[in-house]
């Protein structure tokens, strides 16, 4: 693709990644090899030692994942992508980049819940230390840094609470500290905000969500703002082996293209949706970045190109309230994830966050009769009558 820095995100979104197919597919092929024969002996040692491009071992790497890396890099403005198993993946792999024993990392303390309890579960006991802050709050981060600090991380819009972090005041701290501000983009996906466009170092996602969007995929990806950091965080990937494997990232592929029509959609529905739930009396509050009542309303303006698609939202009643809400849903789903085609309802206090303790919990805004809804492509009106009949049954 020519000159695809200027080209517009739907033109890359259906174009970046393509290759020059020697049998002329329109689309990637799916590479589903774990090796790749050499030409002979002294081919294969070129490709090794590094002399010649050349592909090795899917592991390492294979032409359909890296359609995809190239792809997803382009979205995000990054240097190179290094796609993952999932998005856990991941986030463990750029983890294991930058922390090892006695080093810290200064963290949101809203996260998906595993980012987090992988943390305080499985590094801990290899040394690494940690803070959880609420990112944001500037100042907050200013203060947890230490020394050992060697990353700072966050997730904006935060999963589940919606809270957004400033990345452009985040990356000048980490800057200013020497270290790399990772952060995680799946609320958003490229195409409402570029992290790397802010100062961001590193972008992961969950491409499970809205980067795939048909939620029939687990997979991750990795963005590196330069080449430094590529080359630091890939050999953790191909020597830790949670790799991509070549149909996984074919659908991937194919679900990125349309990446920006869905959550247009998708979107356009969530404004009707939040307003109808911050007008409805069984409804506490409301948080979406798209009403002014959101705390970070001005920010989100600033930083992202739309509000997205994702509303949390407390009801008056709690968790009794939020149990008979989600039991009564008949369009919608009662499932955890986001980011999909289908419109999704969850409880984090007792779903996607329930590993974390409830003071925790609390702490990060994550209260027992908080409801997570991820807007799907269904008509608005559809989505707005199916929560009106389930509401009323409050
Ligand atoms: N980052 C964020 C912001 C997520 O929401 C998730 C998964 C992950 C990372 C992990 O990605 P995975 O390994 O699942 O591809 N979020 C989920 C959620 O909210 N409900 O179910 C999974």
């Amino acid at each position: 693709m020519k000159d695809s820095e200027k080209l517009g995100f739907f033109t890359r979104q259906v174009h970046a990644g393509e290759i020059d197919d020697p049998k002329g597919s329109a689309t990637v092929p799916i590479y589903q090899t774990s090796t790749f024969k050499f030409k002979n002996a002294d081919h294969g040692a070129a490709c090794f030692s590094g002399e010649e491009d050349g592909y090795i071992y899917t592991r390492i790497g294979n032409p359909t994942i890296e359609a995809l890396e190239n792809a997803v890099a382009n979205l995000e403005r990054g240097f190179g992508g290094i796609a993952t198993s999932s998005g856990m993946a991941a986030i463990t792999t750029v983890y294991l980049a930058f922390l090892g024993k006695g080093k810290h990392i200064v963290s949101h303390n809203a996260l998906y819940g595993p980012a987090r309890s992988v943390m305080e579960t499985v590094f801990a006991r290899f040394g690494v230390e940690y803070s959880y802050v609420d990112t944001t709050d500037i100042q907050q981060v200013k203060d947890a840094i230490r020394p050992e600090t060697t990353m700072i991380y966050t997730e904006t819009p935060a999963n589940p609470t919606i809270g957004i972090s400033d990345l452009k005041a985040l990356a000048e701290v980490a800057h200013a500290a020497g270290v790399p501000l990772v952060v995680d983009n799946t609320f958003c996906s490229p195409y409402l905000q570029r992290p790397i466009e802010l100062g961001a170092d590193v972008v992961v996602h969950s491409m499970t969500k809205f980067i795939n969007g048909h939620a029939d995929i687990v997979a991750g990806m990795i963005v590196a703002a330069d080449e430094k950091n590529y080359n630091l965080i890939r050999p953790v990937m191909v020597n830790m082996g949670c790799n991509m494997d070549p149909h996984q990232a074919y659908m991937v592929h194919r679900g990125l293209k349309t990446l920006g029509i869905r959550i247009e959609k998708a979107q356009e529905s969530a404004r009707k949706v939040a307003e109808y739930l911050e007008n409805h009396p069984k409804v506490a509050w409301v948080k979406y970045p798209g009403l002014k009542s959101h705390p970070q309303y001005e920010l989100a303006q600033r930083q992202m190109d739309g509000p997205g698609t994702m509303i949390s939202f407390e009801l008056k009643g709690g968790l009794a309230a939020g149990k008979t809400l989600m039991d009564n849903v008949e369009m919608i789903l009662l499932a955890v994830s986001l980011g999909g085609v289908e419109s999704l309802i969850q409880h984090p206090a007792s779903m996607t966050h329930s590993k974390i303790s409830h003071e925790k919990k609390l702490e990060a805004g994550i209260t027992d009769g908080l409801v997570r809804f991820a807007v799907g492509i269904e008509n608005a009106e559809d989505i707005l009558a199916d929560l009106d009949q389930a509401l009323a049954k409050v």
